[in-house]
């Protein structure tokens, strides 16, 4: 009996010292652990007499619930008292700056593809894409564009493959084909993308991009053609009235073909479009050459239609006041700073932190 006293008094003291969570445990089995002080008092109790078995057995649960609850409680304390230090030391500071978002530019040639993409897509056309490798039934031999042609030459075409089988598209009409190939007139679509030359100076680069575009139906004519150019070019350069003129041309693809000038001039260094008695070529178009029609299973007796093609750095250039088409694809980081655009869904409140 003494013996149980003792051990309660014991860890009674032990327990009231300031201990951490493992000094507490190394207590608990100390006390409860398989061959602890109080479990041992346990496993004795049928050694005792019987008529004093049944107080010291009261009297031993007693001791036990007081240091197990003493335990318990001590645990919990020092658990509170943890999380209320973090919550002092971790509190939020909501005075406390925003972090610097990092937000890049949009490159103006990406600008402008979204431009005119969604300038079409108001007037009904779809925008289609396609891989920039093709084959050249695909690339040529589909557009009309026979065996001897010069568009062929090893000079202007990037060839992958020994046969000549497979290139580096030249033009994005292959989107077109892809298009007419798979569906069923009528077709209202634009291609947009990147496309390749072997050509390289100061105007041109071998990767450049290209907007086509293509309107089959049953009854669709160069008027047509000339209404939704108009459109176009109105829409892109926000002006109200263009000054626009179609020349005779030829492509393997079309016939007949044209070539699309705007008026423009020079006023205080600065180029207006629209005005003035100069003429700048920005595109070439026509009536989609029955050949072609035939080749992706139309019958040019129900269709026809009218295509065009447009390059889109030069006019990116033109509209956003950059002189330099290599600048494009330098990928230097000053540049697209300044020539490149906000994107639209970083929220305004984080805009300019990274500068
Ligand atoms: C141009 C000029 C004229 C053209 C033709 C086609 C297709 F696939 F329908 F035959 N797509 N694009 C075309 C016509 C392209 O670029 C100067």
């Amino acid at each position: 009996m003494s013996d149980i006293k003792n051990i309660k008094d014991e860890y009674l003291l032990k327990l009231s010292k300031d201990l951490d969570v493992n000094q507490i445990n190394e207590i608990k089995t100390d006390l409860f652990g398989k061959n602890g002080l109080v479990s041992s008092q346990f496993k004795q109790l049928g050694k005792i007499p019987e008529d004093e078995r049944k107080k010291f057995a009261s009297e031993l649960n007693d001791i036990k619930d007081e240091l197990q609850n003493l335990i318990v409680s001590k645990i919990e304390e020092i658990e509170i008292k943890e999380i209320n230090q973090k919550l002092e030391k971790e509190k939020v500071d909501i005075t406390l700056p925003g972090r610097p978002f990092a937000e890049g530019k949009i490159h103006p040639v990406s600008q402008v593809i979204d431009e005119i993409s969604s300038i079409f897509s108001e007037i009904g056309f779809s925008v289609e894409e396609g891989p920039d490798v093709e084959n050249e039934y695909n690339n040529f031999t589909a557009l009309n564009t026979p065996d001897n042609h010069p568009a062929r030459d090893m000079h202007d075409t990037f060839y992958l493959d020994e046969k000549k089988e497979l290139l580096l598209r030249t033009h994005t009409s292959p989107v077109q084909i892809r298009t007419m190939l798979n569906d069923k007139p009528p077709f209202k679509i634009i291609a947009p993308g990147r496309t390749y030359r072997s050509d390289s100076d100061q105007t041109h680069a071998p990767m450049f991009h290209q907007v086509e575009g293509l309107h089959i139906d049953k009854d669709i004519n160069m008027g047509h053609l000339k209404g939704c150019l108009n459109y176009f070019i109105k829409e892109f350069f926000e002006v109200d009235k263009i000054k626009m003129r179609f020349r005779p041309s030829h492509f393997p693809f079309t016939e007949p073909s044209a070539e699309v000038d705007i008026g423009y001039e020079i006023k205080d260094g600065k180029i207006i479009i629209g005005e003035g008695d100069k003429w700048l070529e920005i595109l070439g178009c026509g009536m989609v050459h029955p050949n072609v029609l035939k080749n992706v299973n139309v019958d040019p007796g129900k269709f026809q239609g009218y295509a065009f093609g447009i390059g889109i750095d030069r006019l990116a250039m033109l509209k956003y006041g950059i002189n330099d088409l290599r600048a494009f694809f330098d990928c230097d980081y000053r540049w697209l700073n300044q020539f490149g655009f906000d994107p639209i869904d970083v929220p305004s409140s984080y805009r300019g932190l990274s500068r």
